[in-house]
């Protein structure tokens, strides 16, 4: 088999380092610190250090959704791959892929059987795509990989220009929770304009649980949720010329057990301003504001079930954990 280098292509939008353009997260900035109930969005956690700090969050006791979803597709591999593959090549592209490791179950697999196929890992950070493209030439070089720096509308551009060949979409770790409800419906909607009868969908979703159960994922006893969190003032300070006291916000997770949904919060310990340089504009917070940094939604399998049919997909297979805590469904277009 050959090895084919692909080389990564280069988005103008995005910088060197892989992170999002400044004049587009200086626009969310404002707009989100602006409004009466301030929010800053969770899609501005990733840049270098919030990437590292999410790989810290994946190795926590309290975050069980990695390890539950790392044994949904350990302990299914044979069957999911069988299901994906079929005989005819397919582009398996994977939404968010960072570092990949629990792709890596599947990729291995596929490899093993011989499946004919290319990996098209998509993410927002550059320099997890860089390392992936390097760590997959070492473990796995059979596999062709072309790697897409960007965030998800990258991705479904990709789909739309591959429109006419066969797909297998992963959306794997629950990404999918991170979207308001009308905002999940739009996505896979919009994925499911670009994919063809054959084609399919397979998406992780952490199960609703017990709150004592959810709660410490997101409020972890070592403060590496809350450090998560509050790097996202961080990155203002940085990129937009800040001065966001750390000290005086304090990470503060919730969980809504009737919406099955976990918001975070930064509060202001303290009556405050910030300014702001990159919008030349400076913002009060009152004690004990709240910004909301996060939606991380938990589904009943008749709710993933009804959000597949909404936007034109039917359930083919659920994998599941032995606890039940999260699922894996795979998905055909209906
Ligand atoms: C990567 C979006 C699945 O919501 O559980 C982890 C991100 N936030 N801890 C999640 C996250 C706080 C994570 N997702």
């Amino acid at each position: 088999m050959t090895v084919t280098m692909t080389l990564l292509p280069i988005d103008l939008s995005i910088k060197q380092d892989g992170t999002a353009d400044t004049a587009a997260f200086a626009k969310d900035v404002l707009e989100g610190l602006s409004r009466t109930n301030k929010k800053l969005s969770s899609r501005y956690f990733y840049d270098k250090e919030g990437s590292r700090l999410f790989q810290k969050i994946m190795h926590l006791s309290e975050y069980y959704p990695t390890r539950c979803e790392h044994e949904v597709l350990t302990g299914n591999k044979q069957d999911i791959i069988s299901k994906f593959a079929g005989d005819s090549f397919f582009h398996l592209i994977d939404l968010g892929a960072g570092d990949a490791l629990k792709t890596k179950i599947l990729l291995r697999e596929l490899d093993k059987q011989k499946k004919q196929f290319d990996y098209v890992p998509v993410d927002i950070s550059g320099d997890a795509m860089h390392q992936l493209n390097e760590n997959l030439q070492q473990e796995l070089p059979n596999i062709e990989v072309q790697a897409v720096v960007g965030e998800y509308f990258k991705a479904l551009e990709w789909l739309h220009e591959n429109k006419a060949e066969r797909k297998v979409v992963l959306f794997l770790g629950s990404n999918i929770g991170n979207f308001e409800d009308d905002e999940s419906i739009d996505f896979l909607k919009k994925i499911r304009s670009y994919l063809n009868t054959g084609d399919k969908l397979f998406m992780g979703v952490d199960l609703r649980k017990s709150p004592d159960v959810i709660l410490p994922a997101y409020n972890d006893a070592s403060g590496v949720t809350a450090a998560f969190n509050l790097n996202l003032l961080q990155r203002i300070n940085q990129e937009l010329g800040a001065n966001f006291d750390l000290t005086a916000f304090q990470h503060s997770p919730i969980y809504h057990p009737q919406k099955g949904v976990m918001k975070s919060y930064l509060v202001s310990t303290k009556a405050q301003e910030v300014h702001i340089k990159a919008l030349n504009k400076t913002f009060s917070f009152d004690a004990w504001e709240a910004i909301h940094t996060e939606n991380s939604h938990k589904y009943s399998l008749k709710q993933v079930e009804e959000l597949g049919l909404t936007c034109g997909f039917t359930v083919e297979a659920v994998f599941q954990d032995e606890a039940s805590q999260f699922a894996d469904v795979l998905f055909t277009v209906k």
